[in-house]
This record gives C-alpha cells, structure tokens and sequence, in this order.
C-alpha cells in the first residue's frame, strides 16, 4: 500500500486523482475513478451550473465515495457554478486557468478540499496563502491549456516552496510516472489521458482510437501567440491553426475564432478534420482500452513493485 498526506487528508485508497478533462470527464467517469479508489473529477469546462449538478446527482448514484469537481476558471459560468458547489459539499475542488481566492472560503466552510492546479511556483504559494489544502503542480507534458515549465523541473520546486501536499501531473502515464512523481515529492499525482479510454469514459470512440494509436511525437502545442498554449493531437485542425499562428497576416481575433468549439467537435461528434483533441504527452504510453479500476489498481500495483524492487536493488547494490 502506498500511504500520503493525500492519502490521509481525503481518505482515500490511492492517491491519485483522475485530471478533469472539458467535454470528457462526467459523472460516469469520475464516479468510476472514486469507486477504484482514487478520486474522480468532473469538468465543469465551460458548461453551465445546471449540467455539473446533474452530473454530481449521477456520481452519487454510482458511488458513495468522495468524488470532485473542476472549476475552469476562464468560464462564463464560474459564478453560477461557484454557487452550486457551495452548496453541493463535494469532497474536492480543483481549479484551473486562473485564481480561486475569491471563491475559496465558501466552499472549504461546508468542507470542501480546494485544490488548485497551478503551472508555476508563484502561483503555488499564492494557492497555499489563500488557503488551499494541497496544489497540483501541472507540467507542460499535460494536455489542455498548460504552463511553461515541465513536470520533472516543476514538482520539486513547488515542493521546496509549500507546506501543503503537491500532486503531480503531467506527463504520467503508467506506474513508472507515478514512482518517479513520488520521488520528485509530490504526495499524489492527477492523471487525464489515461483515463479518455476507460471503459466509464463516454467520449466519441474516435477521440479514444486517436489516443490509442497516438505515437510519442504525435501532440503540437497552439495558442502560444496568444498567451494560452493548449496541447492536443496533431489534426488537420490544429496542424492548421499552428500554421496560421505563424503567420502574420492573420490576426489575434482571428486566431482566437478559430479555437472556439473545436473541443466539443472533438469530443461529442468525433469531428477528425476539425476538432480539438487535447492530449498530453503520454499519448503514446496509451495502448489498451481497461475499466477504470483495472487502470487504478494496474497503475498502483506497477508503482509498488517498482519502489519494493528497483528502487531498493539500486541503493543496495
Ligand atoms: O486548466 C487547465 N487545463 C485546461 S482548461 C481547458 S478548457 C479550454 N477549452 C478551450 C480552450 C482552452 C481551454 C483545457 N485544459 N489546466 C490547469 C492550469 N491552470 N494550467 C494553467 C493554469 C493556470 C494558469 C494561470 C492556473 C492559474 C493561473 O493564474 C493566473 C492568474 O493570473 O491568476
């Protein structure tokens, strides 16, 4: 067993989270990830209050384990949905894309953990200050809208700069990343690609085929012009897009047009000429479609085995 600050402040199994993924991560899902052990986040993205609670009412269906919620801070619903959450008391409170320290006292006063993804060491303390309970320190290997640094710089210097517990995230994989986020000190890591081709997950099968057969030079980073890179798979779309950012005849309001929607094409209609697949790096580790149990307890068993016994047999020998 695998014992962390984690571990301990949420009670739970394992300490891994699965990372909220805009348009993919939904009740089913999460609820699945919290009933393996781990903690299940649904994505808020830019969906209204109303679709979040039902998927908080489907979870709690499914599953009587803590699961959590993921604010996209940049949404046109963050207030509404910082409203719900203040009532709804779910175990944790992820937040991405910008600063929760307005929001974070009401959902910690009906218990909530809120747990901030944060791409820098500044930003790490200004969480930990504000009250976070724990930080995620998200390298750029993640998919999605990422940071500058990567993960194996990040994690130890977020370490060094906070007392809370650090999750690490991006760029895992498989129970070998999950070992080595150990090492760098993080008491837990949050994990996304992975969990796209769960069973539980109920993305278009086109989006899973994509990940599954992704090779390792297969994601592109866009939107580095405009201030918000995001890394998904190499399409037609986002080949073009990058293209475009190169070149200067087309302008920012231009650029930003382009982006809009193409996640949910993605996700929903499987669109392979047009839509968006964010995906990290880890793309190319992903070969196999498993229930998301198979994929928690695979994940744990790999770790295990690989401090019992390559680790030790390095020191000893
Ligand atoms: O949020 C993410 N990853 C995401 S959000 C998302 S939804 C989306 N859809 C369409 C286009 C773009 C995005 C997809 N992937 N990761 C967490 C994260 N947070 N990465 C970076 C940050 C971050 C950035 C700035 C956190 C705090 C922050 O603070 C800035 C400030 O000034 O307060």
């Amino acid at each position: 067993m695998i014992k962390t600050k984690l571990t301990d402040l949420l009670g739970i199994k394992y300490p891994l989270f699965q990372g909220a993924m805009a348009w993919i991560s939904d009740g089913e899902l999460a609820a699945a990830v919290s009933e393996a052990g781990g903690i299940g986040i649904i994505a808020g993205g830019n969906a209204p209050a109303s679709w979040v609670a039902d998927q908080i009412a489907r979870a709690r269906e499914l599953t009587n384990k803590p699961v959590g919620v993921n604010v996209m801070l940049m949404s046109p619903y963050v207030d509404e949905l910082a409203d719900l959450l203040a009532q709804e008391a779910v175990a944790v409170i992820t937040t991405g894309a910008g600063n929760a320290g307005k929001y974070m006292e009401r959902w910690q006063a009906v218990g909530t953990q809120v747990i901030p993804v944060v791409p820098s060491v500044a930003l790490a303390k200004r969480a930990e200050k504000e009250g976070a309970a724990a930080v995620i320190a998200e390298g750029g290997e993640s998919g999605g809208h990422i940071g500058e640094l990567n993960t194996m710089a990040l994690v130890p210097q977020v370490v060094d700069a906070v007392d809370i517990p650090v999750l690490a995230a991006g760029g895992i994989g498989d129970g070998r990343g999950v070992a080595a986020a150990l090492m760098l000190g993080a008491e837990g890591v949050q994990m996304g690609t992975r969990f796209i081709v769960a069973h539980e997950c109920n993305v278009h099968p086109n989006y899973k085929r994509k990940i599954l057969t992704a090779k390792d030079r297969e994601t592109i980073t866009t939107g580095k012009r405009l201030g918000h890179p995001v890394r998904c798979l190499k399409t037609p779309f986002s080949r073009d897009l990058y293209a475009r950012e190169y070149d200067e005849s087309v302008t920012n309001e231009e650029l930003e047009g382009l982006g809009a929607g193409a996640l949910r094409l993605a996700a929903v209609e499987g669109d392979l000429e047009r839509g968006c697949f964010m995906s990290g790096e880890v793309a190319g580790l992903v070969t196999r479609e498993q229930p998301a149990a198979d994929i928690v307890t695979e994940l744990f068993a790999q770790a295990e085995a690989l401090l019992c016994g390559r680790a030790q047999e390095l020191v000893s020998s």
